[in-house]
């Protein structure tokens, strides 16, 4: 079918509402709860990824963070989208306790609002790339509470291999979701001419081998020892052509690229940050769980990520994740060197 400016329409998208509600209905006792969350987390994404492409604008014209809803102040990216985030969450009547990378402490959820949802969080990741354009994300990682018990901030610090179900947002050249829900990987793009995430990337799979190594390049001196003898291996190898490097300095962007290309993402522990930089809770396990979804492998060099039992909301852990055979490479250096 074709519209009056001959441009193809769709009459039957395959929405990411479509997506989960046909999910949904493959198990006879879901209560529709989930399907409703993701709409509220869609909605949040919407939100920001406007306000993300406005920001440029805005700047122009010398407003430096982007007006609220009421209009009478003006908020950077960050703090806004993590509003949003919290708005809508809470607002979903379906969460209970929420973690975000912008705030010290949990947010627990009003009573009468209380569902059975934890999510952890961080709004806007990479931010400070904003500035030059370069793509940024949005992370998320949920669980279910597993008891009916009064909640407690130990309802956030769970292992990943507890997660329902974890995505990002890309704000990039184009605003996506990739999604899991534990039976693989889907990724959704906006269409903003409906305002609908459409299926464009179903059944995600990441490459067992891929060709791309991605690590800051300048920390190298802080290396330790397994990390350093990775990277030289794929510069200098023993054999066959060298690996190319990319890196972006925006995890969303990096772990994207690396789930659609492969290859293998790094953000190692140094002498200088001993657990590396990334947030376990709302950085690495969402993404561990997504590239193990897809077929990869997500591990601090020593253990699986998913397997981490946290003791903090905000701790690091070092981070290797990607095709299972560059990562294999990575534990291998790491039972020669330590
Ligand atoms: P560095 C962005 O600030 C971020 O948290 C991640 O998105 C990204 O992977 C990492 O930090 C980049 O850190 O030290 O290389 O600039």
């Amino acid at each position: 079918m074709s519209s009056s400016s001959g441009q193809a329409i769709d009459v039957e998208p395959l929405t990411l509402t479509r997506f989960i509600l046909a999910e949904q209905k493959k198990h006879p006792h879901a209560t529709g709860d989930f399907t409703a969350l993701m709409n509220f987390i869609q909605t949040a994404v919407k939100a920001v990824s406007s306000a993300v492409r406005k920001a440029g604008i805005h700047r122009l014209f010398g407003i430096s963070g982007i007006a609220n809803t009421s209009g009478d102040e003006q908020k950077k990216l960050d703090v806004l989208a993590n509003d949003l985030f919290i708005n809508m969450l809470k607002s979903s009547y379906l969460t209970c306790l929420l973690v975000s990378e912008e705030n010290d402490t949990t947010i627990v959820v009003e009573p009468e609002k209380q569902g059975k949802y934890i999510v952890c969080f961080d709004p806007l990741d990479g931010s400070s790339n904003i500035d030059c354009l370069v793509s940024i994300g949005s992370i998320f990682g949920v669980y279910r509470k597993a008891d009916d018990e009064p909640v407690t901030t130990a309802d956030a610090l769970r292992p990943g291999t507890e997660l329902v179900a974890a995505g990002y947002a890309l704000y990039g050249s184009a605003t996506m979701i990739v999604l899991s829900i534990g039976n693989g990987v889907n990724g959704f793009m906006l269409d903003p001419a409906i305002g609908e995430f459409i299926l464009t990337e179903p059944d995600i799979k990441v490459k067992p081998r891929g060709k791309i190594y991605s690590i800051n390049e300048g920390y190298s001196q802080y290396w330790d020892q397994a990390t350093a003898k990775y990277v030289e291996s794929k510069k200098y190898p023993k054999s066959g052509k060298p690996y190319g490097a990319r890196y972006i300095g925006s995890m969303v962007a990096d772990v994207h690229r690396t789930l659609v290309y492969g290859g293998i993402f790094m953000y190692p522990a140094t002498s200088e940050a001993p657990k590396g930089k990334l947030r376990l809770l709302y950085e690495a396990n969402p993404m561990a769980f997504l590239v193990e979804q897809a077929g990869g492998t997500a591990t601090t060099g020593k253990e699986r990520i998913l397997e981490l039992q946290p003791t903090s909301l905000h701790e690091r852990c070092p981070v290797f994740m990607g095709s299972k055979d560059d990562v294999q490479d990575v534990l291998d250096m790491y039972k020669s060197f330590g």
